[in-house]
């Protein structure tokens, strides 16, 4: 591990390929800041299809050597990472908050789930176990290993533009692999602090590059690196229709990709919950990060019996939420993370207006808090600001129920008896977070067991996984992959097994020689 002060970030960013720097390109993309949308941070120069092959070409070449490096000293290089991370938590978290406007608090949690990532797999070197088995023929044994899969490209959206790419990363690496790793091209100056950090903790050159592209052309190099076979591994994190795409590519290519999706997690309030902690989690999963989590709150679906009592006290902490400057402490949540985000999340805000009864911010009616036609707040700084919303009377066709909007935006609905609620829960065919507010076991097990989604939460919020769980969903959530914890090294590792015979004689296996 070599110097541990705060990465400096040039103003021009480029790719790195092998340790060099790919050269500039003619119209750089502006990385704004979307809480003062006239301060550009840097510009970022956007490489093409080509670039993203060569590295992974590049990363071919230095994973051979990088897999015959002992499993417990590339934990070691984990380790320098956490350190490295630990010291620099400060500047990392401040650029996350200048990149996408996350708040402050939420940022640093953020780069604590990298320490995080990083302490768990710095002991999984020292692991990294594969088994001893039976054989069923005498004098012969079996044995299991967990082989690198080669090269991985990994590709992340920019919600969580550092804690993310960890995930992938950190046990890719600690698997022996190489790295190619595409970040949002709007979350450049973290992502660049986040590879410099990483660069300086021992992984030698072509190990772990860094190529920022389009998405077209990375989808068109990714296309090719498959076709050269210079590609093992595709990790990705974002929409549920780009993930489709990724699929359909790998799968041409006989690949099986991480997917990791969108969601539209349902939070469901029974008779018997703690209505003051269920409000308190549906504001912090709906509207936390500005809804912008793969894991917010979609819809809540309240027992009729306790419907207007849970949505007038979500209504009276909306009201007392503060949205604004994400370099203060206090806020619910910030801007949205850039222009695209914030106008697609337009988009549903004028469907809720052509499709519902519009009451203002009486509380009384559909739409409680906010016009949504009026949902930009205007901010004096020309920050990208929306007012929270809560939609009462969502109704199951509705595309608010059905669709992720990936902003500020949570829907109500209630429900007679609990199958019901499971099977709305449901319905939107996403299957990542979900939670239940209950003080009955017997309705916590029942969702659990009848809910189609990778994480349950029992009387805790929909978002906020942790760095040792399994995390992943289903349906449109994802390909059932899971990252963290234990459970990613199926994606890093490939099973071979190995089986020895020290019989002297050849024993022949699927022979049947009658009952023992
Ligand atoms: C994502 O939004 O892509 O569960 C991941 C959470 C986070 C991870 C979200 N720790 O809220």
């Amino acid at each position: 591990m070599s110097d541990s002060s705060a990465p400096a970030t040039p103003a021009d960013l480029r790719s790195v390929v092998a340790g060099a720097t790919l050269p500039a390109t003619a119209e750089p993309f502006p990385c704004v800041n979307p809480a003062r949308t006239q301060e550009v941070l840097a510009r970022v120069s956007l490489a093409d299809r080509d670039a993203v092959v060569q590295a992974a070409r590049a990363a071919r070449q230095a994973q051979e050597k990088w897999a015959r490096v002992p499993a417990p000293v590339r934990g070691q290089v984990i380790g320098n990472i956490s350190e490295l991370v630990r010291r620099n938590k400060e500047e990392l978290s401040q650029a996350v908050t200048r990149d996408i406007g996350k708040p402050i608090v939420e940022a640093r949690g953020e780069v604590q789930e990298i320490i995080d990532t990083c302490e768990y797999f710095r002991g999984e070197g020292r692991r990294l176990y594969g088994h001893t088995v039976p054989s069923e023929m005498p004098d012969k044994q079996l044995f299991t290993f967990r082989n690198p899969v080669g090269v991985a490209t990994i590709i992340t959206a920019g919600n969580f533009p550092v804690a993310v790419p960890s995930w992938y990363i950190v046990p890719a690496l600690l698997a022996g692999n190489a790295v190619v790793w595409k970040p949002a091209e709007y979350a450049a100056v973290c992502s660049w602090a986040f590879y410099e950090l990483f660069s300086r903790a021992g992984i030698p050159e072509g190990v772990l590059n860094l190529v920022y592209a389009s998405g077209e052309e990375t989808f068109a190099g990714l296309d090719a690196a498959l076709g050269e076979g210079v590609v093992d591994k595709v990790g990705f994190t974002g929409s549920s229709v780009v993930g489709s795409r990724i699929g359909e590519l790998c799968g041409r290519h006989l690949q099986t990709p991480c997917l990791e999706l969108g969601g539209k997690n349902p939070m469901v309030v029974t008779a018997d919950a703690d209505l003051d902690t269920a409000a308190e989690a549906a504001l912090f999963s709906g509207f936390g990060t500005a809804g912008q989590r793969c894991t917010s709150l979609g819809t809540v679906l309240v027992h009729e019996s306790v419907h207007d009592a849970f949505r007038s006290r979500l209504d009276t902490l909306t009201r007392q939420a503060t949205v604004g400057d994400p370099g203060r402490t206090d806020v619910v949540y910030g801007p949205m993370i850039n222009e695209r985000f914030a106008d697609r999340y337009e988009g549903f805000l004028n469907w809720i207006c052509d499709h519902h009864r519009v009451l203002g911010s009486t509380a009384t009616g559909r739409i409680t808090s906010a016009n949504p036609r009026e949902g930009f707040m205007g901010d004096p700084e020309a920050g990208l600001y929306y007012h929270p919303v809560i939609l009462d009377g969502v109704r199951p066709e509705d595309k608010v129920f059905t669709e992720e909007t990936f902003g500020p935006i949570i829907g109500m609905a209630s429900y007679r008896h609990l199958e019901e609620a499971i099977e709305l829960a449901n319905r939107p065919g996403y299957g990542l977070s979900c939670a239940i507010y209950t003080n009955d076991p017997r309705s916590a097990f029942t969702f659990r067991a009848g809910i189609n989604a990778g994480m349950v939460s029992v009387n805790n919020s929909t978002s906020g996984a942790e760095a040792h769980l399994p995390f992943g969903g289903n349906g449109r959530s994802g390909n059932g992959g899971r990252l963290s914890g234990i459970w990613v090294l199926d994606q890093f590792t490939r099973w071979q097994s190995l089986n020895w015979d020290y019989s002297g004689s050849l024993q022949k296996a699927q022979m049947d020689v009658g009952e023992v």
